[in-house]
């Protein structure tokens, strides 16, 4: 059967490159969060689309978590002595992606275009979905009022204190209509919720119109693959955002915020302890490595994943 995969950008890739080592480019389909994105030098900067592309082409820097590995920084440091803003590290690798995209928008193509031209160039030959055409726009409720996404991540390190999410443009945009066929395939075998941030990479995609609805119709479970691993974050603000918004940082927390949306429910074995609690809520648990720090690990937790999905049929 068919794979669809809802990723953000880190957790989110490490899993994908796990799902295109073991699924070709017609089993697999994966639907990327689109509510980072904004402008930036004049150019639409997509990060999480960016972070799948790099990471299934094995070009990522798998330890700084975005860009490009074996990256340069001259255009950054020649902006820096201009003056201009320097605050969002654009490499000079990166830079030529971030511009085809612009060019290929404004010539009037559509980001689905713009991005599978772009991963072809790369040699990515699975399909990698926006979550929509339309712009939708991640803002944070902090403590220091509200912020677009990119200055509370980037410029401000997820240093203020967050209250709730609003995701701008969502109730009138809609779900990418690509996306919207591989939910309607009868041969769709499962939905994987990637171990990404539940409220800033997953939730986007959620807030669009008929997205929870057809997820619950599809004829597939939908399994989530935990983020949180003994109560922390792998990487990124997911659990300080967490406590934040007055939830304890646990595997558990994240299988109750998602609710009813989850068949299936991948916890870590360092989360045994959340097993029974999970299974009461009517969502059947898989315990497993979730941890991905290399190919290896990626593809087993992807095999993991799928033959948990198999115990449906
Ligand atoms: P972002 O868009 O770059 O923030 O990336 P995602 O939202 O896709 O992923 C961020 C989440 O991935 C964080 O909550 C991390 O805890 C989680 N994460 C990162 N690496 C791993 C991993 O190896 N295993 C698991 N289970 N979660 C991970
Ligand atoms: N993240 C940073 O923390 N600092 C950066 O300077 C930065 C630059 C950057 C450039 C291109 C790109 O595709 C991503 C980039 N990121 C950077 C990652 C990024 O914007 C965030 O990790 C996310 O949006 C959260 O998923
Ligand atoms: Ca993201």
């Amino acid at each position: 059967g068919k794979v669809l995969a809802l990723s953000g950008g880190v957790g989110g890739a490490k899993l994908c490159r796990g799902l295109t080592a073991v699924l070709n480019a017609e089993q697999l389909t994966i639907a990327a969060n689109t509510g980072d994105d904004f402008d930036y030098w004049d150019l639409r900067i997509c990060p999480d689309l960016d972070s799948v592309m790099y990471a299934l082409a094995d070009l990522n820097d798998e330890e700084r978590g975005w860009g490009l590995r074996d990256e340069t920084w001259r255009t950054l440091i020649a902006m820096r002595r201009l003056g201009g803003d320097e605050w969002f590290q654009i490499g000079d690798q990166d830079l030529a992606t971030h511009m085809l995209r612009t060019q290929l928008l404004r010539a009037g193509h559509s980001l689905s275009a713009a991005t599978k031209q772009i991963a072809a160039g790369l040699g990515v030959t699975h399909t990698l979905l926006p979550m929509s055409e339309q712009t939708v726009a991640t803002k944070v409720s902090t403590d220091q009022g509200w912020l677009d996404f990119q200055q509370y991540f980037v410029r401000d390190k997820c240093q203020p204190e967050v209250r709730g999410l609003r995701f701008e443009g969502a109730d009138t945009a809609q779900l990418n209509p690509l996306l919207k066929n591989v939910l309607q395939d009868d041969e769709l075998a499962a939905i994987v919720v990637c171990p990404s941030n539940p409220f800033v990479s997953i939730d986007p995609i959620l807030s669009l119109p008929d997205c929870v609805g057809l997820l619950k119709e599809a004829s597939a479970p939908v399994i989530a693959v935990s983020p949180i691993i003994a109560g922390r974050a792998v990487k990124g603000p997911a659990a300080k955002m967490m406590r934040e918004l007055d939830m304890p940082a646990t595997a558990l927390a994240v299988a109750e915020y998602y609710g009813d949306l989850l068949d299936g429910y991948v916890l870590d074995e360092s989360d045994v302890e959340y097993s029974d609690d999970i299974v009461a809520m009517g969502i059947k648990v898989c315990v497993a490595p979730t941890l991905m720090t290399d190919l290896p690990s990626k593809t087993s937790l992807a095999e993991r994943v799928l033959s948990f999905a198999a115990s449906w049929d």
